[in-house]
C-alpha cells in the first residue's frame, strides 16, 4: 500500500534523522498494531535496499516518551550484553536495537511535537495476528518466558511506569462502570448483554492485585503486552526469534504476560471477529502454552505464580473485553478501529473466549498441574 502523500514527505525528513545508513527511498504502513503508527522504512546502501523499522510514537497514550524510551535502551541494552555470551546467538535479531539520532538521542522529536523512533529490522521472521497451532503457541511462550528470565537480573532502579495502572483490573472495571454511566455517545443500549456480561464478573477483577498486595505475587520486569503478533517467529525452523513492542516493559506480575498469552494464542478467531461461532478456545493450544512457558520459566516462578496461571487467561481477557467496551462507549477514543463497532466486536470476542475459558476452568488447572 503506499502511503499518503505528506506522510511519506515526513518520514522522508525523519529518517535522515537517525543513524541509518544509506539514503531514505521510501516508506509503507507495516503491522496491525492499535497504538502507534509503524512504518517499513528503505534506504539505499551502494545499491542494495536496506530495511528498518520506524515509528510515530503514540504520546497521547504515553506521556513520558522520553522515560519510556529510557526503559527500552536499559532493557535492549541489558538483553544484548546477555546474548553476548551465548554461543550463536545473533543480537541483531534476538532483541531490539534501537538506532540512535545523529545527536545521539534514542529519538527524534519534529516540529509538530511527534516523537519518532528507528529499530533494525529484523528479517527472516514474522508476527501472526492469529496462532498458527501449537508448536507456535509453544515457541511463542517460550519467547516470553525467555525475555522474562533474561531480564530477571536487570540492574535497579526499577523500570518507569509508563501507563500507571495499565494492568490494574478493578481500575479498568471502574473505567468501565464509569462509562456506563456517563454513556457519552449513547451506546450503552446497543450492548446492554455485553454490560451486563462484564457487571456480573467484577468479582474476579480484585483476584491480582489482592494477591500482589498481600505479599503472594512478585513484582518483576514483566513485558505486559504479550499478544501474540508481538513475538517475531522464524520463517524457516519456527522458533520464537525475538520479543518486540517494549512500550510497556515495566514492573508487574508474570501472570499478566501469561494471561495476555491465552488471551491471545489459544483463540481460532482474530480478535476482533464478527462471527462468534467461530470462536472457540482451544485446550491444546493451552497445553502448548503452559509447556513453552514453563520450559523458559519454570525454574524461577514461585508456587502462587503457578498456581493462577489458568486464571490469569480468564482475568486478562476480561480485562482487555472490560478495555475494547470502555472505549467502545466512550466513543473510539484509544484503540484504532478499521470499521464502526469495531471495539465492540473486540470485547464480545474477549468475553466470548471468558465464557469458555470459565467452562474449562478444570481442564486448564489440570493441565497445568502435569506441566509443574
Ligand atoms: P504497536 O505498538 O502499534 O503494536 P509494534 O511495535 O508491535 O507496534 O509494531 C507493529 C508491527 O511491526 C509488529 O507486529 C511487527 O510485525 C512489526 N515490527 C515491529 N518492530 C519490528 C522489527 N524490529 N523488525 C521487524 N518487524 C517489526
Ligand atoms: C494494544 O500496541 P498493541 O496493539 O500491541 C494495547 C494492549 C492491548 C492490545 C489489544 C499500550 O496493544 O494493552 O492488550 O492492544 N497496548 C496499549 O489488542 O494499550
Ligand atoms: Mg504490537
Amino acid at each position: 500500500m503506499a502511503i499518503p502523500g505528506n506522510a511519506c514527505h515526513r518520514l522522508a525528513d525523519v529518517v535522515p534523522r537517525f543513524c541509518v545508513e544509506g539514503a531514505f527511498v521510501d516508506a509503507r504502513p507495516y503491522g496491525s498494531g492499535h497504538i502507534n503508527d509503524t512504518y517499513l522504512v528503505r534506504t539505499d546502501r551502494a545499491g542494495r535496499l536496506v530495511p528498518w523499522i520506524t515509528q510515530r510514537i503514540n504520546h497521547g497514550i504515553f506521556q513520558d516518551v522520553p522515560g519510556l524510551m529510557e526503559n527500552i535502551c536499559r532493557v535492549t541494552e541489558h538483553l544484548r550484553a546477555g546474548l553476548a555470551a551465548v554461543p550463536a546467538a545473533d543480537p541483531d535479531r534476538e532483541t531490539l536495537t534501537v538506532i540512535p539520532t545523529r545527536d545521539g538521542m534514542p529519538y527524534h522529536r519534529d516540529d509538530n511535537g511527534d516523537f519518532w523512533r528507528t529499530y533494525i529490522f529484523i528479517a527472516g521472521a514474522t508476527t501472526h495476528d492469529q496462532v498458527a497451532g501449537p508448536a507456535m503457541a509453544y515457541e511463542a511462550a517460550k519467547a516470553f518466558g525467555s525475555f522474562q528470565s533474561r531480564l530477571r537480573d536487570l540492574p535497579d532502579p526499577p523500570l518507569r511506569e509508563t501507563i500507571p495502572r495499565f494492568h490494574h483490573t478493578p481500575s479498568r472495571f471502574a473505567r468501565l462502570e464509569h462509562a456506563i454511566r456517563a454513556d457519552a455517545r449513547n451506546r450503552a443500549a446497543s450492548c446492554a448483554d455485553d454490560i451486563a456480561f462484564a457487571l456480573s464478573r467484577g468479582a474476579m477483577a480484585e483476584t491480582l492485585v489482592a494477591a500482589i498486595d498481600a505479599g503472594d505475587l512478585p513484582l518483576r520486569v514483566t513485558h505486559n503486552d504479550t499478544k501474540i503478533n508481538n513475538v517475531m517467529i522464524d520463517d524457516r525452523d519456527g522458533h520464537g526469534v525475538c520479543v518486540i513492542d517494549l512500550d510497556t516493559v515495566m514492573p508487574g506480575t508474570v501472570l499478566y504476560d501469561f494471561g495476555d498469552q491465552v488471551r491471545t494464542a489459544t483463540a481460532t478467531a482474530a480478535e476482533d471477529e464478527g462471527d462468534l461461532g467461530r470462536v472457540s478456545f482451544r485446550l491444546d493450544l493451552f497445553e502448548a502454552l503452559v509447556h513453552g512457558y514453563l520450559d523458559a520459566a519454570r525454574e524461577f516462578l514461585v508456587d502462587a505464580e503457578i498456581g493462577f496461571l489458568a486464571f490469569s487467561g480468564r482475568l486478562i481477557t476480561f480485562e482487555i473485553g472490560v478495555r475494547f467496551l470502555t472505549d467502545y462507549l466512550d466513543g473510539d477514543a484509544y484503540f484504532k478501529t478499521h470499521r464502526p463497532g469495531h471495539n465492540l466486536d473486540r470485547a464480545r470476542t474477549q468475553f466470548e473466549m471468558v465464557r469458555q475459558m470459565e467452562e474449562n476452568a478444570e481442564r486448564m488447572e489440570q493441565v497445568v498441574a502435569r506441566h509443574r
